[in-house]
């Protein structure tokens, strides 16, 4: 609670001025900049308003530099508004609001200049993730790596009443439950209005007893001390019950109308029932208007009487009521969330605030307090005492190779399991920062080996009662602080929320941590608003999805992934890799290690990919055992495989065909172009192990040749110069054909793309390869198209 005199007086201050930067940042950006391209530029004023106390009272007076708050996005303005008048947001960006390079439209953490914890936009993967940030919080804490141990924080969520409509909430919820989350605070803006709507009645009944059941303290915060004080006045009990059973419309309907619409409503329920008509009489329509309307969420005594109550660390539900464009002419309308004020409200709204025309951004203007002792309040702030609350980390040794499993048959999945289990013996910082995680697959996906060596993580050690009763399993599940494997459930949003949380760690808690999280491929698609959150943020992490395509074969056509070489090639922040190889998944993981902790500014060196700035790693592997090659890999051979591609055999001289194939239809490439070889000497296989690196850095190159720089050359060109423009290329994956068909347009070579457009059929491999036309015959035929030259006769039934 403020306990200095005058603090209140001063946060109120604070308060109003909150609302009028927030709501006049919306304003110039949409009626004061100059116009262009026709379209509007929006931004919510009404959502913003709601919020305003809260925030206030959490930015100004119950927030600490260990906190992390998660701001609902629509209330981006008010958060840019409190950093300015922290000192941590300059006034350029304000006037910039949603412009190129202005203070972003929703919170953004790597767009942001203003220390945003996490971005938020899409609604509901902000306020998930506060818990997941938590649980990472914890993770590092008990490792014990940090000599100072650092202040617990909170991880906060500040959040829409409708965002809780979005079921991964309820999916991080149980998660939170299932492993005791902690510090954790979630503040419902409880405005009961939507984009669209007024809320369903009583949602407030079914949120309560949905955190009790989650294990979090719900607090209600209901009404300012306006009304609590008229409920103690007579008749005061007949007003609270007719609060109480208002409904969500009308009480919006007589918000927006002011108080002459709350006095007549008012006095045609409850006019003739004595002392509660003279409550009301004895108020102006003013009055009666700001009593109606003192909501718990509006009143700052109120609302931090709520958050100063909490003396323990587990989860707290805050339900706070508030109004939907709180002290503005839109409150309360029920089409307000987009609305904004004319010139003419903004004009009666700065007058009524005694804010000289031209003086709207300055900060301590008509605040009515001693400027002196305005800034003397700022500077004391807790929360902006130990300025950009950012933190770096030391990078983790990563050895330049990884080991290679040895056999001679092998899955990239199975060699995955197996590096993993060989960098888990040592004793190594790489293997003591990796941490792994899974949605309930980890055993399917071969992290097996490594749990069973480096253990499941839980706050308190708990027994492995299958060993304990001397039952024999593969899995040796031992549960304590010390595990380095998060096991999760099924959820796959709750997958790349935590790999956000963990990517981020270094940044969040100051510890490094190398994440890698496992699913099937195909479920990316489930989790793929999470995906490109976890990657907007700049989280980093590694992303191992198997198996993968149609190769996954007779485990269902329903799991078969088509359009995944597309995402990862379309995914900003992702680099993502498909190796038909183990030694070439050893050398993409011992890169992607390092990449993952790079933070460099990225430049126009090299192949022009973001090499410098790093990123995070997707790898698409598969169950299906290939041939392994017997060789070594050299240094040029591994900035090949990590450039996305390399020569399995190198094009002769009059080559009229090459195949070049992504992932494991390695062996039909191989045996089509043995087949093709009797006949056309000069074949070249083209083994694709990045799609995404390859275009990434031939755009780059054409960009770079378009700015003027001759010289430049992307590593698909280079590897593509000594065809012949008559020479024809067949593409082939086990994806998408679109994955790889664009090579055709790097050097004006023909292309027949092979791939997989349709799913759902299972079979066997040879089933389905030829049913897709993926097979070594559908290759030949390819070829034959491809080039010129006497049919190369090969047909299926051959194999
Ligand atoms: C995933 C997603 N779907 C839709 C939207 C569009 N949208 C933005 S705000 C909003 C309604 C939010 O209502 P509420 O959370 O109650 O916030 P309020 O504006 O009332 O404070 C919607 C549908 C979005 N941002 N993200
Ligand atoms: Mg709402």
């Amino acid at each position: 609670m403020p306990t200095q005199a005058g603090q209140l007086e001063m946060l109120e201050a604070l308060e109003k001025k909150v609302l009028w930067l927030s709501s006049w940042m919306i304003h110039h950006a949409n009626h004061v900049r100059p116009k262009s391209g026709g379209i509007k530029v929006g931004g919510h004023q009404a959502s913003s308003a709601s919020l305003a106390t809260l925030m206030t009272a959490l930015y100004f007076d119950v927030l600490r530099p260990a906190d992390r708050v998660a701001v609902k996005p629509h209330a981006s303005p008010v958060f840019h508004a409190i950093q300015y008048l922290l000192g941590n947001q300059s006034r350029d960006k304000l006037e910039t609001f949603r412009g190129f390079g202005g203070a972003q439209s929703y919170p953004s953490r790597t767009k942001d200049a203003d220390d945003v914890d996490f971005s938020t936009g899409s609604v509901g993967l902000g306020v998930a993730m506060t818990s997941f940030a938590s649980m990472v919080q914890d993770y590092v804490r008990l490792k014990g790596w940090s000599k100072r141990q650092r202040p617990e924080g909170r991880m906060i969520a500040l959040v829409g009443d409708a965002e809780l409509d979005e079921g991964n909430i309820y999916e991080a919820l149980m998660e939170g439950w299932k492993h005791d989350l902690r510090n954790t605070w979630w503040v419902i803006d409880y405005n009961r209005q939507s984009l669209d709507a007024v809320a369903h009645e009583d949602l407030y009944g079914q949120f309560d007893k949905l955190f009790r059941s989650m294990g979090w303290e719900v607090v209600t915060i209901k009404y300012g001390h306006l009304l609590e004080a008229a409920f103690r006045e007579p008749g005061g009990e007949a007003l609270r019950a007719w609060i109480d059973s208002c409904p969500n419309q009308l009480y919006s309907a007589l918000t927006f109308q002011g108080g002459g619409a709350w006095r007549k409503r008012l006095l045609d329920d409850l006019g003739d029932q004595g002392a509660v008509t003279s409550l009301i009489e004895s108020r102006s329509d003013d009055e009666l208007g700001r009593l109606m309307t003192n909501l718990g969420g509006h009143d700052l005594t109120a609302v931090l009487e709520a958050f100063h109550s909490v003396d323990h660390d587990r989860p707290v539900c805050f339900i706070a009521y508030t109004v939907k464009g709180y002290g503005l002419p839109l409150a309360g309308h029920k089409d307000n969330h987009a609305g904004l004020m004319t010139p003419e409200q903004m004009e009666t709204f700065r007058a009524s605030l005694g804010i000289r025309e031209g003086r709207e951004w300055e900060p301590f203007e008509a605040m009515p307090l001693p400027p002196q002792d305005i800034a003397a309040f700022l500077r004391a702030v807790p929360f902006n005492a130990e300025g950009r609350r950012r933190f770096e980390a030391a990078r983790v040794a990563v050895p330049a190779a990884l080991p290679v499993p040895s056999g001679d048959v092998m899955s990239t999945q199975e060699g995955f399991g197996k590096i993993l289990n060989e960098i888990a013996r040592e004793k190594s910082p790489l293997a003591e920062r990796i941490v792994t995680t899974s949605p309930d697959v980890t055993v399917s996906t071969n992290l097996g080996p490594w749990v069973n060596r480096r253990g499941i993580f839980a706050r308190e050690p708990q027994a492995d009662t299958f060993r304990d009763q001397q039952v024999p399993s593969a899995q040796k599940w031992v549960m304590g602080p010390d595990g380095q494997h998060l096991e999760l459930g099924i959820a796959e949003m709750n997958l790349f929320l935590l790999l956000s949380a963990l990517g981020l760690s270094h940044s969040l808690f100051g510890e490094r941590l190398l994440p890698i999280g496992t699913l099937y491929d195909p479920f990316i698609m489930r989790g793929l608003d999470a995906l490109n959150y976890a990657c907007y943020q700049d989280a980093r992490f590694i992303l191992v999805a198997t198996p993968s395509g149609v190769t996954l074969a007779p485990e269902g056509g329903a799991h078969q992934s088509v359009s995944t070489p597309l995402i990862g090639l379309a995914q900003d922040g992702l680099a993502s890799f498909e190796p038909a190889f183990v030694d070439e998944l050893s050398t993409i993981l011992a890169w992607a290690f390092d990449y993952l902790q790079r933070d460099g500014e990225g430049s126009a060196a090299g192949p022009w990919l973001r090499d410098e700035k790093g990123g995070s790693v997707y790898l698409r592997l598969s169950t299906r055992p290939l041939e392994q090659p017997r060789r070594s890999i050299d240094a040029a051979l591994a900035a090949d495989i990590i450039n996305g591609a390399y020569w399995l055999r190198q094009p002769g001289p009059n080559c009229q065909v090459v195949i070049a194939y992504q992932g494991v239809v390695a062996e039909e490439a191989i045996a089509a172009a043995g087949l093709i070889a009797e006949d056309r000497r000069d074949v070249g296989v083209l083994a694709v192990t990045s799609a995404d690196r390859l275009s990434a850095g031939w755009h780059a190159a054409e960009r770079a040749r378009q700015e003027g720089d001759a010289q430049a050359r992307s590593h698909i060109e280079a590897l593509l110069a000594p065809l012949d423009r008559d020479a024809g290329l067949v593409t082939v994956l086990d994806g998408h054909p679109t994955t790889l068909s664009w090579l055709g347009g790097v050097r004006g070579h023909r292309v027949q793309a092979l791939g997989v457009e349709h799913f759902g059929q299972t079979g066997t491999i040879e089933d389905l390869y030829a049913h897709h036309r993926i097979d070594t015959a559908a290759i030949v035929a390819a070829a034959n198209a491809a080039s010129a030259g006497r049919p190369i006769r090969y047909l299926r039934a051959v194999i």
